[in-house]
């Protein structure tokens, strides 16, 4: 996948495929007041929101605007006991085991009228239960790949270190640990790779607050999952799937008025989309010109040589220096060829590392 991908997990009925919807901007996944409304998973791509394309496209009067891409996963709500065919199983996690992270809904919402399927809102409960069978999931995969590996190593000792890291993971899984808790050497990660496990990515906890509680902040629930995740080095975004509803299907300038009404200055959909960027430790660069004004995705410390790749392997092997621009020296400047001629472009080797928001011009051979 060359873009980011973040597959979406939670009990039934708590807001994914609402929020799914919402990033969307259109209604691709069903969401209804019933568990287990979702059960083939719906796969949609959304633009990264990076308000900096536009002011340098209107700089550059490019003919074309292109945003980074994120995709998210919507699948099935996982009950306690999937692992055991409960539910619907905990099948449907095969289709989330490659994106880059998980984002994990958790209903902070109080509404008699919509169903919880363990009768009350109880949002530490109801994460350790998705955890637990994410760990299960987990734990199964590794079981069943550990008898394959068991018997064919005995015929190929090239495989013994992947079989003795992978037990390594079995014994932590066992403890109902995630994997993202282990500790592995380089060598340990590479061999692991293929195999995908979900705890092992990063989590952002989703928190579906009600209207009002999205924007004092103030919910008793909202705060015990801060404390939760703030134990594990994870991050939490709050935001209310029925008012990111609301808001998807506002045209831009009347969803900004809406916002600013209620006192929030972005919808929580931006917000998740900028931790997911900063969890997966990413930032951009950008190209602009007459043709296009585009955003990259790197990961954080990428060279300028690294960087010229993600758009053509030919400018990354026959780079010869990139030059640079900050974003905010485009627009002091209105353009690359004021900034230069005021001494702003910098000219940097394949060593260079790429900031966030470098507006990159590339010379190659
Ligand atoms: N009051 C309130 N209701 C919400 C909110 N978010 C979602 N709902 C309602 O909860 C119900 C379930 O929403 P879905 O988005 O279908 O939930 P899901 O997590 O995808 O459920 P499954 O696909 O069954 O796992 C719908 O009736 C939503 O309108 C919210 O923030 N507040
Ligand atoms: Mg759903």
């Amino acid at each position: 996948m060359s873009n980011l991908s973040c597959g979406i997990v939670g009990l039934p009925n708590v807001g994914k495929s609402t929020l799914f919807n919402a990033l969307l901007k259109k209604v691709q996944a069903g969401a209804a007041n019933f568990p287990f409304c979702t059960i083939e998973p719906n796969v949609g791509i959304v633009d990264v929101p990076d308000p900096r394309l536009q002011t340098l496209s209107d700089i550059s009067k490019s003919k074309k605007l292109l945003p980074a891409t994120m995709t998210f996963v919507d699948i099935a709500g996982l009950v306690k006991g999937a692992s055991a065919g409960e539910g619907l199983g905990n099948q449907f996690l095969a289709n989330i085991r490659e994106t880059d992270a998980i984002v994990h809904v958790v209903r902070c919402f109080e509404d008699d009228e919509v169903i919880h399927v363990e009768g009350k809102v109880d949002p530490i409960s109801d994460i350790e239960v998705i955890n637990l069978e994410l760990i299960l999931a987990d734990l199964q995969m590794t079981d069943n790949s550990l008898q394959k590996l068991e018997r064919q190593a005995k015929g190929n000792k090239d495989l013994i270190p992947t079989l003795e890291a992978l037990k390594k993971v079995q014994a932590h899984l066992n403890e109902n640990q995630p994997v993202r808790s282990l500790d592995l050497t380089k060598e340990e990660q590479e061999l692991l790779k293929p195999y995908h496990f979900i705890t092992a990515k990063k989590v952002i906890y989703a928190a579906n607050l009600s209207e009002d509680d999205v924007v004092s902040l103030d919910s008793p629930h909202y705060k015990t999952v801060l404390d939760y995740a703030a134990k594990e080095n994870s991050q939490v975004v709050p935001f209310c799937a029925k008012l990111e509803e609301e808001l998807a299907q506002l045209s831009d300038e009347e969803s900004k008025e809406y916002l600013e009404t209620l006192g929030l200055n972005e919808p929580g959909l931006n917000r998740l989309i900028k931790v997911g960027f900063e969890t997966l430790g990413l930032i951009t660069f950008l190209t602009t010109g007459e043709q296009e004004t585009r955003a990259w995705t790197i990961p954080s410390g990428a060279t300028a040589q690294e960087a010229a790749g993600k758009i053509h392997t030919d400018i990354q092997k026959g780079f010869i220096r990139a030059e640079v621009v900050t974003f905010d020296d485009m627009v002091t400047h209105s353009g690359r060829t004021k900034a230069k001629e005021a001494g702003v472009a910098r000219s940097e080797g394949k060593e260079y590392l790429i900031q966030d928001g470098d507006v990159v011009l590339f010379f190659h051979n």
